[in-house]
C-alpha cells in the first residue's frame, strides 16, 4: 500500500506539472511548443498537444487543431509553422519575412511557412474524440474531416515525387527530426555556402546550448533548400529535376497510413464512407514495406529519391512503422528485434531511455538534438505501436521509462539518453502533453 501511495502521488505530481506546462504555453487559440525557443504554432506539435489536452481541456484540444487547419493552404498542405502576427519581427528565425508565403499561390492570409510536418493530426483528432466524445467533438470532427482529407490528398498527390504512392520530404525540417543522422547522406549533396548564414541571425543558440543544436553548416543548408523551394513559390511541379533534397521518410509515411485508418473511423462518425480510407491505408502500408524496408538490415530506412537508394543510418525513424496497425507480422518482428537490440534498448524494464539514434553507431551524439537524445514524441509513437500490436510488457517498460524521465527532470524538450538529464527547453509542450496521455 505504501508503494501504491507513492505511485499515486508521483502520478498526481506529474499531472500537475504537465497541466501547468500546457497552461503556461497556451496563447489565445493555440499552444506554443516553448515560450523561449518556439514562440509560434508548429504543426505536428499541435497534434501531440491535442492528444494531451483531450484529457484535461478538450475544448482547447479542438481549438488547437482548428487554429492550425485555419492556416491550411488551398492545395491542402498544412504549414509546419503558423506565425503569430502579434509577435515582433525577428522573434524567431526563420520568420515570416524569410518564408514570404504571401507570394505563393493558395497561401492563407496570415503568414506561414511553406513546408509540412508528419501528418499525425487525423490520429490525434480521433484520440481526442475517443477520449471525450460529445456533440462538440462530433461538430469538430465534421469541420476537420474534409481538411484532413485534403491534407492527405496533397501528400499522396503533389508530393508523390517517387511515383509509387508515398509522400516525399523536400526539407529535413519536414521530418520533424531536423538534424537526424538519417539526413547526412542526402544533405552531403546539398550545396551550402557557410557565408549564407552571415546574412541571418539564429535565435535558437541564444536560448539553448549551441553544442546541443544543429550546426551553422546545417543551417546554411536548411536555408539553401528553402531558398530553392521558395524560388518556385513552393510549387511541387517538376521537383524531381530541380530540388536538392527529396527523401521518402518511414515516419512521415507511416503517419500517412495511420491517418487513413483514423480517417476511416472519423468518416463513420461524420457520415462519410470509410471504405476508401481503408483501401488507401492498406496500399500505403504495402508500399512502405515494399520501398522502405530492408530485409538485410531488418529495419526501415528512408529512401533518397535522388539516388534511388535506401539511406543506411539506423535511426529511431526505422522503428516508427510499428504505429501501422496493419504492418505485416514479419516486419513487426523485425522492428521489435531492432528496438530491443543494444542499438535502442527497448525492454520491459529499461535501464536507459529510448534514444533517437543507434547507440552503437560512431556518430551517436548524446547531447545533440535528434542525433541521440531521447524525445518523448518518438517514444510515445513507439509506445502506441506496441499497444496496437499487443506487446503489453514492452509497452509498460517504455511507458515507465518515459514517465521516469519527466518525474526526474521535468517537461524538458529532450533528455540525455544515458543519465536522463533534461536538455533544451525546460517547459516543452509535447513532453507535457504526451506524459499526460501516458499517465491516463
Ligand atoms: C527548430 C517545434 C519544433 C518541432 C521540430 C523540432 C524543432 C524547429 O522544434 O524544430 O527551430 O529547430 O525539430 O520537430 O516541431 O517544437
Amino acid at each position: 500500500p505504501q508503494l501504491r501511495r507513492a505511485g499515486a502521488e508521483r502520478a498526481a505530481g506529474l499531472r500537475r506539472l504537465a497541466v501547468d506546462t500546457l497552461d503556461g504555453n497556451w496563447e489565445h487559440d493555440h499552444t506554443v511548443p516553448s515560450r523561449t525557443l518556439y514562440p509560434h504554432q508548429w504543426s505536428w506539435d499541435s497534434a501531440f498537444i491535442a492528444v494531451g489536452l483531450a484529457h484535461v481541456r478538450p475544448d482547447r484540444a479542438w481549438r488547437e487543431l482548428r487554429t492550425l487547419f485555419a492556416a491550411q493552404w488551398a492545395d491542402g498542405r498544412v504549414p509546419h509553422i503558423v506565425f503569430n502576427p502579434a509577435l515582433r519581427v525577428g522573434s524567431y528565425f526563420p520568420g515570416p519575412e524569410f518564408w514570404d508565403s504571401a507570394r505563393a499561390d493558395g497561401a492563407p492570409a496570415g503568414a506561414t511557412s511553406g513546408i509540412v510536418q508528419p501528418p499525425v493530426h487525423a490520429p490525434a483528432a480521433w484520440l481526442t474524440h475517443r477520449r471525450a466524445p460529445s456533440e462538440a467533438s462530433v461538430r469538430a470532427l465534421r469541420w476537420l474531416y474534409p481538411r484532413l482529407v485534403a491534407q492527405q490528398r496533397y501528400l499522396t498527390g503533389r508530393r508523390d515525387v517517387g511515383g509509387a504512392g508515398l509522400a516525399c520530404l523536400v526539407h529535413p525540417w519536414e521530418s520533424g527530426l531536423d538534424n537526424s543522422p538519417a539526413w547526412d547522406a542526402p544533405m552531403a549533396a546539398v550545396p551550402a555556402d557557410a557565408a549564407v548564414m552571415r546574412a541571418y541571425r539564429r535565435h535558437d543558440t541564444a536560448h539553448a546550448d549551441a553544442a546541443h543544436r544543429p550546426t551553422d553548416l546545417d543551417y546554411a543548408q536548411y536555408v539553401a533548400i528553402v531558398a530553392s523551394y521558395r524560388e518556385g513559390r513552393y510549387g511541387d511541379d517538376g521537383l524531381a529535376g530541380r530540388h536538392p533534397f527529396l527523401v521518402e521518410c518511414p515516419l512521415l509515411n507511416a503517419a500517412l497510413g495511420v491517418a487513413e485508418h483514423a480517417l476511416a473511423r472519423i468518416a463513420a462518425v461524420v457520415g462519410a464512407d470509410p471504405g476508401p480510407h481503408r483501401d488507401r491505408a492498406a496500399r500505403i502500408t504495402a508500399t512502405l514495406v515494399d520501398r522502405l524496408y530492408d530485409p538485410t538490415t531488418g529495419t526501415f530506412h528512408p529512401r533518397d529519391l535522388r539516388t534511388d537508394r535506401l539511406i543506411p543510418a539506423r535511426t529511431v525513424l526505422g522503428l516508427m512503422p510499428l504505429i501501422l496497425p496493419d504492418l505485416p507480422a514479419r516486419q513487426v518482428r523485425a522492428v521489435l528485434t531492432e528496438a530491443c537490440s543494444p542499438r535502442f534498448g527497448l525492454a520491459s524494464r529499461m535501464d536507459r531511455p529510448l534514444p533517437t539514434h543507434d547507440r552503437t553507431a560512431p556518430d551517436f551524439e548524446p547531447l545533440r538534438y535528434w542525433r541521440g537524445p531521447s524525445w518523448l514524441n518518438t517514444s510515445w509513437l513507439l509506445w502506441r505501436g506496441l499497444l496496437a500490436h499487443r506487446r503489453p510488457e514492452l509497452a509498460a517498460g517504455l511507458r515507465e521509462s518515459m514517465l521516469g524521465l519527466v518525474a526526474r527532470s521535468g517537461c524538458h524538450e529532450y533528455f540525455h539518453p544515458d543519465t536522463g538529464a533534461g536538455l533544451g527547453s525546460p517547459a516543452f509542450s509535447w513532453t507535457a502533453s504526451l506524459a499526460l496521455d501516458a499517465l491516463a
